[in-house]
């Protein structure tokens, strides 16, 4: 195992909460619908302007907008949602993932982030987490959001490692897909249910250490 490529939220820490806090004030203030709760996870790893259309299909009004105003929807969402984050500290740090980036890099292991979030620079450096990686993969520069491979393979390059000799961390079932398709090592981080692709799955973030990433690894390219 040469490099981690880390999914950010659900992985790194918990912006689902405030991703679905700034969609729903959206969703009412705008197009006057209450989003059920299933949106939380059901936007997870889907990108702003996805999210957006998705919310627009969901209340109906999918043909209601121009492209500009749609755009200008996921830009009062962004608003409101960094609103929300720039309150982030180090104390929002999921259990056991500072431990796991030590151990790593003691390692001599390559970090990187494999984020469809457009905030993810922003959120580490509120965690105090920006030098700990070696590279941030830029979602704008990708063509395909997860679960296609796109992210994580840009991620791996960015740190100069074949995607084959990676770890790929996620919490959603599209994440772990898009890690497959890269051709990386999957470890998912929930349910064995929803992630049954991913070549191992942890509980929680707290059970994420070097031993097990790399039995992860060794088990899967042996
Ligand atoms: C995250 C979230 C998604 C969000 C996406 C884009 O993905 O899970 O809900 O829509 O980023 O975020 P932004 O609007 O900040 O660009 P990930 O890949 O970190 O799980
Ligand atoms: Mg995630």
């Amino acid at each position: 195992m040469q490099g981690v490529l880390f999914d950010l939220d659900g992985v790194i820490t918990d912006t689902a909460k405030f991703h679905f806090k700034a969609w729903s004030r959206l969703a009412k203030e705008k197009l006057n619908v209450e989003l059920p709760k299933s949106f939380e996870s059901d936007l997870k790893g889907i990108s702003r302007l996805d999210s957006m259309n998705r919310i627009l299909k969901f209340a109906g009004l999918e043909a209601q907008y121009s492209d500009a105003e749609v755009n200008q929807f996921a830009q009062a969402k962004n608003e409101l949602y960094l609103n929300e984050i720039s309150k982030l500290t180090q104390a929002d740090i999921l259990p056991g993932i500072e431990n796991l980036l030590d151990e790593l890099a003691a390692n001599g292991v390559k970090l990187s982030v494999a984020s469809a979030s457009k905030n993810a620079p922003f959120i580490l450096e509120k965690l105090g987490l920006r030098q700990q990686f070696d590279a941030i993969a830029n979602p704008a520069k990708v063509n395909h959001g997860k679960p296609a491979p796109d992210i994580f393979i840009e991620a791996a390059n960015q740190i100069h490692v074949d995607p084959e000799q990676c770890v790929g961390i996620e919490d959603a079932k599209a994440g772990v897909e898009a890690i497959k398709a890269a051709g990386a090592t999957a470890v998912g981080v929930g349910s064995t249910m929803d992630l049954n692709e991913a070549d191992v799955v942890v509980a929680d973030t707290s059970k994420l250490t070097y031993a097990v990433l790399e039995e992860a690894f060794e088990k899967r390219t042996e």
